[in-house]
Formats: structure tokens, sequence, C-alpha cells
């Protein structure tokens, strides 16, 4: 897969050079690729920023770069890549569009700064990529590049070949659309607290339900929206036991918070 990110910080991505992503890049099964806008500018003081027409606080990155850095990324590389433009303003990655944009064969990521970047750059670039502005969640950073980080990496990891061992990630955190089970090493006695006892059974079927149960107390508490999306049809007596006592009921075959 190929991955472009153009930023006035190019710097920022050297943290791709790391771990597991950067291993990846070694193996050739990620072709990251990092551009500064600024080599993208005429002036002699390679402006990317001005003042933002109709007023208004802070500054607007300017047109012109952009477009040149975005048509020197299309110059070499896959027909028609989906571009990612990272803003409070955009719709909210999760994990179902990570596993889309891990299938695509390029991806090439906008880093802005200051205000943003001026729109006529998004309505200029439909034409040559499929344009998508995404949000992490509703906080404002300083620019773009945070975000790119936290998206090559949930993409990543999702590329054929890049984690070694490909259960656990259908084991993990949101591929059931529930939160993650609680998880416990050596010693099973630690200042005083105790691994739960199920755990050191040997009872398999017994672990698993544990799991489960924790499974949904743990939606239920700190992320009960999730679970609007659960197919009540199927939950089992225990996955209702422990959904009642974490308060939800199943009404009319949807997941709903009890009355009182
Ligand atoms: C801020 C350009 N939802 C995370 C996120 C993503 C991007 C930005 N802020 C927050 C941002 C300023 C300029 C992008």
């Amino acid at each position: 897969m190929r991955i472009d990110i153009v930023s006035i910080f190019p710097e920022y991505l050297d943290a791709l050079d790391l771990s597991l992503i950067g291993k990846a890049r070694q193996e050739r099964l990620l072709d990251v690729r990092v551009r500064d806008l600024r080599d993208f500018t005429t002036d002699r003081h390679r402006t990317v920023d001005d003042t933002p027409y109709g007023g208004g606080a802070g500054m607007v990155m300017k047109a012109e770069p952009w477009a040149q850095a975005l048509e020197s990324v299309l110059e070499d590389g896959p027909r028609r890549p989906v571009l990612v433009v990272p803003s409070p303003a955009g719709a909210v990655f999760d994990q179902t569009m990570a596993h889309e944009f891990a299938g695509l064969d390029h991806l090439v990521f906008a880093c802005g700064r200051y205000e943003g970047i001026d729109e006529r750059v998004i309505d200029w670039a439909r034409d040559s990529f499929d344009v998508r502005p995404v949000s992490l969640g509703d906080y404002v950073l300083n620019g773009g590049e945070v975000a790119v980080l936290a998206m090559v990496e949930a993409v990543g990891r999702l590329v054929p070949g890049v984690v070694g061992n490909p259960a656990s990630l259908v084991e993990e955190s949101h591929a059931d659309g529930l939160l993650e089970y609680p998880v416990y090493t050596k010693p099973s006695s630690w200042r005083d607290r105790e691994v739960p006892e199920v755990l050191l059974s040997g009872n398999h079927a017994r672990i698993a339900g544990w799991r489960r149960s924790e499974q949904f107390r743990r939606t239920a508490e700190r992320r009960p929206d999730l679970l609007a999306e659960v197919d009540a049809g199927t939950l089992g007596p225990a996955d209702l036991a422990v959904l009642g006592e974490a308060g939800f009921d199943v009404v009319d075959g949807v997941l709903v918070r009890s009355a009182r």
C-alpha cells in the first residue's frame, strides 16, 4: 500500500519510522512518503498561509502550494487515490473506516495547520481524488499531523502481513462492537489484589463466558452508545442478565436503558 503525507512539519511523521509501522516499511509492505508543503512554494519566504477573507482570528493555508503538492503526488502512483483531510469538521474515523482505507492501493493525507486549508483546494481535489474530511473526535488539535499518525497506525496494522499474528486483529477491542474484557498477568496476587479466580480455573467455557459478560458490563458503563448497534437477537440469557444489572433491557428487539 502506498501512503503519501503532505505537511509543513514533516519531522512530526518521523514516528512512522518506528515500531510495527517502521518494520512494515522496511519490509516494503507499506510505502510511506512524506512531503514538505513548503517545497511547493515559489516565493523567497516559502509562504504557506495568509489572512482569511471575511475577517476573523488566525490564518488560512494558501491554495496554490497545496495544488502543486497534490499534483506532485498524482505524478507517480495509482490512479484516483483517497485524499484524507483531518479536520474537526470531518466524519468521525472508526474501525470500519480503518478497514475500508486498509483495502486501498493509495492513500494521501493532507495535514492542515492554522484555521485550515482554503476550501477551494478541497473542491478542486475532487476532480482527481476521492476526498474524505475525517475527524478523530470532538476536540481541536493544532494541525492534522497527530491525527495522521493515529490513522496511519490504525490502517497500517490492518494491511495483510503488517501484524504478525492476524488472530490478534479479530479478538481485539471494537472487532465485535464491544469494548475489550480486562486482562491480567503474573503474579496472581499483587499488592493484595487477586486475579479473578475464573481465569485460574482452566475451564475455558467459563472463562469465555466471564470475558463476554465483562465486555457487556464495561460497554454499558463506559460506552452505552455502542450498545444501540448490538443485535439483541444474538444475546443469550447470561448476556441479558449482565445487561439487566448494568441498566439495559431489550424492548421490541433493541437494547434500551431501563426505566427509573
Ligand atoms: C486542527 C487542521 N479530531 C481531531 C482533529 C483533526 C484535525 C485537527 N484538529 C483535530 C486540525 C487545526 C488545523 C486540523
